[in-house]
């Protein structure tokens, strides 16, 4: 395909370069406040660094994923336009800081990530909790089941991989309100690991069991990061499942305003992440996948991986950014 036919089917091939500029800046940023304490600060750094980077890409990108409602965000706000103006007209889902907590305390996984897609082809997700289940590629379609017991799960999963449920580990966010889950799926004798934050990266992290030692990703986190996850499932493989938890009226009205008119809808990966999506993600905290950014004496070190589900390429991209003043 050349360029002007890569134009008119959607995305510009030449943006899965550019738009790794995006998260390295925004990762820079924010790994100067790494271990600080100071979770505001590290976002804010992070969600300037970005904007910035992403003003001066050759699109007509609309955030439909990312800082919050125009009135809580001032900037990267759900509806801004970004970009040049000049270009194809994209859809954007953004965390500029995917983990600000651990982020604060400098722990692993810390993420500063994008998704690009055609217009129209993204989730509008409300900012709800999503409850979510998710594996890596190679597996029969519908091996897992938002809708079976974690037993169930991970007993197909187990069997489908060759191995006993013992030698599965799931990714759990911990929180209380998995209490239940959690105890569910010890019962079994998988192992868990239990993150305090960073479920974009805990569902990435199935796509690669041998190098992250996770298999499944289990329970509830935001429905925007859910977008984020199914963007770069979409990219390297695997499978997603979830549904947004719409508990209260005022939530049932919020997704309505949104265009979700069935509340229970369970969404693949696929129905939250549709037509041609580029992904990408720089290590702000060192990770099981990208390390995180080193800052050498005469030149910064990021680790980037970046994903375009039309070729399903999986690049990673380490830089040495030596123009030190630019940073
Ligand atoms: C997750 C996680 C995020 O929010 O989505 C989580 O990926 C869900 O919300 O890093 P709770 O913290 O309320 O459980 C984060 O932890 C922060 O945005």
């Amino acid at each position: 395909m050349n360029i002007a036919q890569n134009i008119a089917a959607g995305l510009d091939r030449i943006l899965t370069m550019e738009v790794v500029r995006v998260t390295e800046r925004a990762a820079v940023a924010a790994a100067r406040l790494r271990g600080r304490g100071d979770e505001k600060a590290a976002d804010q750094v992070a969600v300037d660094a970005m904007r910035q980077e992403l003003n001066r890409l050759a699109i007509k990108g609309t955030v439909v994923i990312g800082e919050g409602e125009r009135d809580e965000a001032p900037m990267l706000y759900i509806g801004e336009e970004v970009g040049t103006g000049k270009g194809p007209a994209v859809d954007i889902a953004l965390d500029p800081l995917e983990g600000t907590t651990i982020c604060a305390k400098n722990l692993p996984n810390a993420l500063a990530v994008i998704a690009i897609a055609e217009k129209g082809s993204l989730l509008f997700a409300p900012d709800v909790y999503m409850d979510k289940i998710a594996i890596g590629p190679g597996y029969p379609e519908g091996l897992i089941d938002i809708d079976a017991s974690p037993a169930e799960n991970l007993a197909n999963l187990a069997k489908a991989k060759g191995v006993g449920v013992s030698d599965i580990t799931a990714c759990i966010l911990d929180r209380p309100r998995h209490a239940k889950l959690i105890d569910a799926v010890r019962a079994t004798g998988a192992a868990i690991r239990l993150i305090g934050d960073g479920d974009v990266a805990g569902v990435i992290h199935t796509t690669d069991p041998d190098e992250t030692g996770i298999d499944i990703y289990l329970g509830t986190g935001g429905a925007p990061e859910g977008v984020l996850a199914a963007a770069a499932l979409r990219c390297i493989g695997g499978q997603m499942q979830g549904r947004l938890i719409l508990d209260t009226p005022e939530k049932v009205a919020r997704a309505e305003k949104m265009g979700i008119s069935d509340p229970k809808r369970v969404y693949r990966a696929q129905d939250m992440a549709r037509g041609d999506v580029l992904f990408a993600a720089t290590g702000v905290t060192d990770g099981n996948l990208l390390d995180g950014v080193k800052f050498g004496r005469t030149f910064i070190t990021t680790h980037t991986i970046v994903l375009r589900s039309s070729s399903r390429t999986v690049r990673e991209i380490k830089a040495r950014h030596q123009d030190l003043d630019k940073f």
